[in-house]
């Protein structure tokens, strides 16, 4: 029997399971398909990007010396390419305002224009995938000192301010050529190490950053503004300027978009509870998953609990258009293609879990106070044949179902990243 068969037959089977749960695998494959993951272009060469920046800065960290990480746009959309072929679905690319191509010329971060991503959108175009964009606030001299957006020291302050400005032009620039909005998002590394004495000061001046940044109205068919806080960084343990209630309130008082990260709260604290609370109040979020271990430390995403419960939250039919997937975690010690690839996978998988549910069902028994069946129902959908609709699900997408990527991976990593010195 040949594998597809096998996984024709496996399918056949588990649709039957599903029906009597009162679940249409079919439906849930065809909402899955409509859902694109955001893939971040910096899994793929450690959060180095392209200017010869010596270090990462900003209080963030990419650890492990993996050989074969891409040093040029050609080598990381090649790398992309790869992974995109082994992920199920038709997706999104994140870049960064430091992967601008400027064929070898210094550009400074308030200069960089559309025409530095013209390489990026004609490659995501010949592909009919969006692209979502980010200001780069860190590994930069003028930002060596922590403090960018929220600097007291005004002509730093300014020079962020252009960025920001200049990068939403470029995400308007992607989001037209594009035909999709492209969300840019705002984070920025400011903080204190130590506990400061006043709090207040910066808060003012990244608010009055971010008023001069988005003063000018740009058509939310061609770009989406979100900002992003966070709860420390390395050398930002004592407090974050740009914390989550700041933006929080920020984005509920200027109509933008909330970006909530997996790694960026208390250790325990997910970011599941908050995906309903705050869509009550701003239009449309934008999520970083990750997956932090003890910290914020962006390990590849991975199937488990935390993960699927925030598929479940965005798979709801009134929020699949409201909420953007984007994945945000950096892991050098391992095959970067393969990071890109399993985390992927997993937030599809995760996906169609969260799709493979009988809400209806659920929801009834929940309204009627019966959260026995509600916890029962729950849980046998957890040993439900899932991996059958996914393999089938894979095989229908043109991609390797099961752990068949890797023999990918491996003959790629053979013939292109070990060349790479
Ligand atoms: C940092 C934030 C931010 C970055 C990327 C590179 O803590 O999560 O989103 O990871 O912009
Ligand atoms: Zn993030």
């Amino acid at each position: 029997m040949s594998d597809t068969t096998k996984i024709d037959k496996a399918y056949e089977l588990a649709r039957e399971r599903y029906a009597e749960m009162g679940v249409d695998t079919e439906k849930a494959m065809a909402a899955l398909a409509s859902i694109p993951v955001s893939l971040h272009c910096w899994q793929g060469d450690d959060v180095g990007g392209f200017e010869g920046a010596g270090e990462l800065t900003g209080g963030i960290q990419a650890t492990g010396n993996y050989p074969g990480k891409a040093r040029t746009a050609d080598e990381l959309r090649a790398d992309a390419d790869k992974a995109l072929s082994l992920i199920p679905g038709t997706h999104r690319f994140n870049l960064h305002a430091m992967y601008a191509e400027t064929g070898g010329k210094k550009v400074e971060r308030d200069e960089v224009a559309p025409e530095h991503f013209a390489g990026w959108i004609d490659w995501a175009k010949s592909k009919g995938m969006g692209l979502d964009f980010n200001p780069s606030y860190f590994s930069h001299p003028l930002a060596d000192d922590g403090f960018t957006l929220s600097s007291r020291d005004e002509a730093k302050r300014a020079y962020w301010v252009r960025h920001g400005i200049a990068c939403r032009k470029i995400g308007a620039a992607m989001g037209k050529a594009l035909g999709t909005p492209t969300v840019t998002n705002v984070w920025i590394p400011d903080g204190f190490k130590d506990t400061p004495a006043d709090r207040e000061t910066p808060r003012r001046q990244l608010m009055k950053s971010l008023d001069e940044m988005f003063a000018e109205e740009i058509d939310a068919a061609h770009n989406l503004d979100a900002v992003e806080g966070k709860l420390f960084g390395i050398g930002s343990e004592s407090c974050v300027i740009g914390s989550h209630e700041f933006y929080l309130g920020y984005a509920i008082s200027r109509n933008k978009l909330v970006c909530l990260d997996a790694g960026h709260y208390h250790p325990t604290e997910s970011i599941v509870d908050k995906i309903g609370a705050a869509l009550m109040f701003v239009p449309e979020i934008l999520l970083h998953v990750s997956r932090g271990v003890r910290w914020d430390s962006d390990h590849v995403v991975t199937l488990t609990d935390d993960l699927r419960a925030i598929a479940e939250e965005v798979s709801l039919p009134d929020r699949v258009k409201r909420v953007h997937i984007g994945l945000d975690f950096f892991d050098a010690s391992i095959n970067r293609v393969a990071a890109w690839t399993i985390g992927t996978r997993c937030m599809v998988k995760a996906l169609l879990a969260a799709l493979l549910r009988p809400l209806e069902t659920l929801h009834e028994a929940e309204a009627a106070g019966d959260f026995t069946t509600r916890l029962a129902l729950q849980e046998e959908l957890k040993t439900l044949p899932f991996g059958a609709v996914w393999e089938a699900y894979c095989v229908r997408k043109g991609v390797p179902a099961g752990a068949e990527w890797l023999d990918e991976v491996r003959a790629y990593e053979a013939t292109v990243l070990s060349a790479r010195a």
